[in-house]
C-alpha cells in the first residue's frame, strides 16, 4: 500500500515538473525586429563571407543574403543587438553598408546608374 502512495506522489511530482518546464517556453516570445541593408557584394564568396559572419553575430535570429539585389535582410533580437551593430559587423568585413527602410526594394538593378528614383542608396 505504501509503495502505491510513493509511486503516486512521484507521478504527481513528475506531472508538476512537466507542467513547469512546458510553461516556460510559452512565455510571450521576444520581439524580433527586421533590418535590411544594401551591401556592395559582388560574388558568391562575398555572399558566403557575409552569411558566415551573420551566423555568428550575437542576437541575429535569421538572415538572408541576396546577391542579385545586393541586399541583406536580418531578423534580430532588439534586446541583444541593434541594426547598427549588425551593419558594422558587415562593414568590418570590408563592405559598404547602407541601411534600407523596411520593405524597400531597388526598382532597378544596381548596375543601372539612371534608376535613381525610389532606391534608398541612390542607385
Ligand atoms: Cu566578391
Amino acid at each position: 500500500m505504501r509503495t502505491i502512495i510513493k509511486i503516486a506522489s512521484l507521478f504527481s511530482l513528475l506531472l508538476v515538473f512537466s507542467i513547469v518546464s512546458k510553461s516556460q517556453p510559452s512565455k510571450p516570445a521576444a520581439t524580433v525586429k527586421e533590418a535590411s541593408f544594401s551591401v556592395n557584394m559582388h560574388c558568391e564568396s562575398c555572399k558566403e563571407k557575409i552569411g558566415k559572419s551573420l551566423a555568428y553575430e550575437k542576437g541575429v535570429k535569421s538572415f538572408s543574403v541576396n546577391l542579385e539585389e545586393k541586399k541583406v535582410t536580418v531578423k534580430y533580437d532588439p534586446t541583444k543587438t541593434t541594426a547598427d551593430i549588425i551593419s558594422k559587423s558587415i562593414v568590418k568585413l570590408g563592405y559598404t553598408v547602407t541601411p534600407l527602410a523596411a520593405g524597400t526594394k531597388c526598382p532597378e538593378s544596381h548596375s543601372c546608374p539612371k534608376a535613381k528614383t525610389g532606391c534608398p542608396d541612390g542607385h
